[in-house]
């Protein structure tokens, strides 16, 4: 099974569908290219590469002439062997449709130019014939392509695996899960004006026939601080946009909202509540189908309406704002408006052993609606995605195999980086450390344990960040904990002078006592810098508590436990039971579900998706060198393609070796009574192999190129046939 899925991925096909292909290929036909044996396009001049282990020198400037000549052509993907390359075109190319689909099913990587369909298909048959689990890492900073891959990737098995009836309603449910999760979790940034503020890792389940039957969503951390508050041109979640726009009369008469986004605070903030890239009315039309598909009632979401009143809630000018809570509080939130009223502006302190009320300043009274804003949106955003993950579900309980999504906001950097962007980045420099683990350092350290003479390549490894921010007991995240829950005066600022003493000589930290030194940039006094794989970043300590604690004061909670609407009291109830317990702090919980989402993913085979943003004004077709050079650089794609060129294709245990190729040598043949090294050695000489083919390892033998392998298939083939032919004459003879 391994064998073949090698030599599909090579693009060399086993030898009864190579026959097949003797005749021109897809390709040919379809491109009027043609192929050598490793795939390379004779085009090359005008098209560049298709894989850029082929090229002629690994230097960067080649690598990015490659891809400039390829993007000029519109051609978007490169391969670096399996790992898919893919530069934000910013244009709408006519290569996502049926048509290509069904071109690139089936197909060996290399028949066809690069596609994320290839990856997919490919992804797809190896999982199907061994039988395994899988997953798709889709990485690159903010814009450069993530979401959009994977959605074209569940395209690609919704429209083209098998299917009966039954099934296409969990296709279309898994496929309408996208425009409902965009709504409530995307928004417009600076970077992006569909930006994912949270990230997602999608399940999809096949059964053994490869009909895709159900699927399952990890959704982690929102970025909740945007439903309270969005930086200049930034907006809030699309889904409020969309339903002030484009909610029908009757709804938002029912809702007690206004068809006019200025007349809300929660949206007005940035100053662009219209974006003319961005048709919220009719976005509002596919999210109430899809929610629809979802069996999600349209009403279930009313609640969030109540995030628009709060957010025009104020405590100054009562009158206006009380007309407003006195409408919302029973109708959405199912609560009543005066205990409502009272838990935003008052608080209850114990006075000798008696609880008593005492007024909130205007500053804390903001603080509790903005808080109650955030916790009514995200819980109800995680109770959408269990609603998405119970419609989804898949009921049929035969063995089944997966194939995992990860797309996950990307990495950023704004003039002004908080909390938010610290969570976000760390997230990228774990995922970049899964790369790393899983590419460049494990099969360097293979060659090492199996004492294979190897040229090291030197790649950067992260390690050394992720640790610097989530070390136990040492790393910011720890130091951020201590501060939040020391009683008394801890403040940002005293969480930043914990770190500069913590922190102060460490490499990747820069505090504004050491910037001029280090990095010749000055840091105002409540900042600190950190200097990431793909970059520095220079956060500001404003809020860093407040956020990490993220507390809803505990009356509003029980309050909102006891609603009559019964959303609500399921968000505010099942998400945390315990009420008494202080819950873990927002950095610590994401630290955990990415150490989850780690173990999740080594627990599967990888195939990566790499996406480049080609500019930074998002303009079609324009190839920023030397933004995309950054990209290469700090995303280890060199490293990569010097790993895939020096290395060895293919690696397999002598047992294993010999026990498939053992009919090809007399001396090995029906038996070798000595070391399996030792009978793969003698056969292999048997076989003819060049001594530059190979290498012996302690447990296994490497061999550098396909065609090797190839060959040895060949001729087990057709040994095979021979055999077969013989038993058949003798057992005849018998008859
Ligand atoms: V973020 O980390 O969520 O902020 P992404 O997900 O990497 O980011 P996204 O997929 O949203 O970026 O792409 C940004 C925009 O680039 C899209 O809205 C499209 O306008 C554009 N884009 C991206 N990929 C393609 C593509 N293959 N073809 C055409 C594309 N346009
Ligand atoms: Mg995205």
């Amino acid at each position: 099974m391994f064998l073949q899925r090698e030599l599909r991925i090579k693009g060399l096909l086993l030898p009864k569908e190579r026959e097949k292909n003797t005749k021109p290929t897809k390709a040919v036909k379809t491109f009027g290219l043609s192929l050598d044996m490793e795939g390379a396009l004779t085009a090359r001049d005008r098209v560049g590469i298709q894989d850029f282990v082929l090229l002629d020198e690994t230097t960067e400037t080649a690598f990015l002439s490659n891809l400039k000549k390829r993007f000029s052509e519109d051609l978007i993907y490169t391969y670096i062997g399996t790992l898919l390359v893919s530069v934000n075109p910013y244009k709408e190319l006519d290569i996502y449709n049926k048509k290509q689909m069904d071109l690139y099913m089936g197909v060996n990587f290399f028949e066809l130019p690069p596609h994320i369909y290839a990856l997919a298909d490919n992804a797809y048959h190896t999982m199907l014939t061994e039988f395994n689990n899988h997953f798709i890492l889709i990485s690159g900073e903010s814009g450069a392509g993530k979401t959009e891959a994977s959605k074209k990737i569940l395209q690609y098995y919704a429209v083209s695996c098998p299917s009966t009836t039954l099934l296409d309603t969990v296709r279309d449910k898994m496929l309408m899960s996208n425009p409902v999760l965009e709504a409530f979790g995307n928004a417009k940034t600076l970077k992006n004006d569909n930006s994912s503020r949270f990230g997602k890792y999608m399940d999809i389940q096949f059964d053994s026939q490869g009909d895709a039957v159900g699927g399952h969503i990890l959704n982690y951390l929102l970025e909740k601080s945007r439903v309270v508050h969005q930086n200049h041109g930034e907006r809030n979640f699309h889904i409020f946009y969309q339903l002030v726009q484009g909610g029908e009369e009757d709804l938002l008469h029912q809702l007690g909202l206004e068809r006019d986004c200025q007349h809300y605070n929660y949206l007005t903030q940035g100053e662009c509540a219209i974006v003319s890239s961005i048709n919220d009315k009719n976005d509002w039309k596919t999210v109430k189908n899809a929610l629809n598909v979802i069996n999600i009632d349209e009403t279930d979401i009313n609640i969030i309406a109540s995030v628009l009143h709060l957010g025009n809630f104020h405590f100054e000018s009562n009158s206006k704002g009380l007309l407003s809570l006195n409408y919302f509080s029973p109708q959405l939130l199912g609560v009543n408006a005066e205990t409502l009223r009272k838990g935003l502006t008052f608080r209850w302190i114990e006075v000798k052993k008696d609880e008593v009320l005492s007024p909130f300043t205007t500053d804390h009274a903001i603080y509790a609606r903005d808080a109650l804003a955030k916790a009514v949106y995200g819980r109800t955003f995680t109770w959408l995605v269990n609603k998405i993950n119970e419609s989804m579900e898949n009921t049929n309980s035969t063995r089944k195999t997966v194939i995992g999504l990860l797309d996950i906001y990307g990495f950023e950097v704004f003039n002004l980086n908080s909390f938010e962007q610290f969570c976000i980045n760390y997230c990228n420099e774990k995922l970049q450390q899964l790369f790393i683990q899983l590419t460049l350092k494990s099969e360097q350290e293979e060659y090492e344990a199996e004492n294979i003479e190897w040229e090291p390549v030197q790649f950067f490894n992260n390690k050394i960040i992720c640790d610097l921010v989530e070390e136990r007991h040492r790393g910011i995240i720890s130091i951020l904990d201590e501060e939040c829950l020391r009683p008394g005066d801890a403040t940002d600022l005293t969480f930043l002078e914990r770190l500069e003493e913590k922190m102060g000589s460490h490499p990747h930290f820069v505090t504004h006592r050491l910037a001029d030194k280090m990095t010749r940039k000055t840091l105002e006094r409540g900042d600190f810098r950190l200097l990431h794989y793909a970059g520095e970043v220079t956060y500001c300590v404003v809020g860093f508590l407040d956020k990490n604690n993220d507390l809803l004061y505990r009356n509003i909670k029980d309050l909102m436990r006891q609603s009559k609407n019964a959303i609500v009291r399921e968000c505010f109830s099942s998400m945390d039971p315990d009420s008494r317990r202080r819950p873990e702090t927002v950095a610590t919980q994401f630290k955990s579900s990415l150490l989850k989402l780690t173990e999740i993913l080594m627990a599967k085979e990888a195939w990566y998706v790499r996406c480049l943003k080609s500019n930074e004004s998002k303009q079609p077709g324009k190839f920023d060198e030397a933004l995309i050079r950054h990209q290469v650089k700090y995303l280890g794609l060199m490293e990569h393609l010097r790993v895939r060129r020096a290395g060895f294709a293919y690696r397999r245990r002598y047992d294993v070796f010999l026990q498939r190729y053992k009919p090809l040598c007399p001396a090995t043949w029906p038996h070798w009574r000595g070391e399996p090294a030792d009978g793969v050695e003698v056969l292999v000489q048997h076989l003819g192999y060049l001594p530059h083919e190979y290498k012996m390892g302690r447990t296994k033998i490497f061999i550098r190129h396909a065609r090797t392998l190839f060959a040895t298939e060949d001729a087990f083939e057709r040994c095979k046939h021979e055999l077969a032919t013989r038993l058949q004459a003798k057992y005849k003879g018998y008859k």
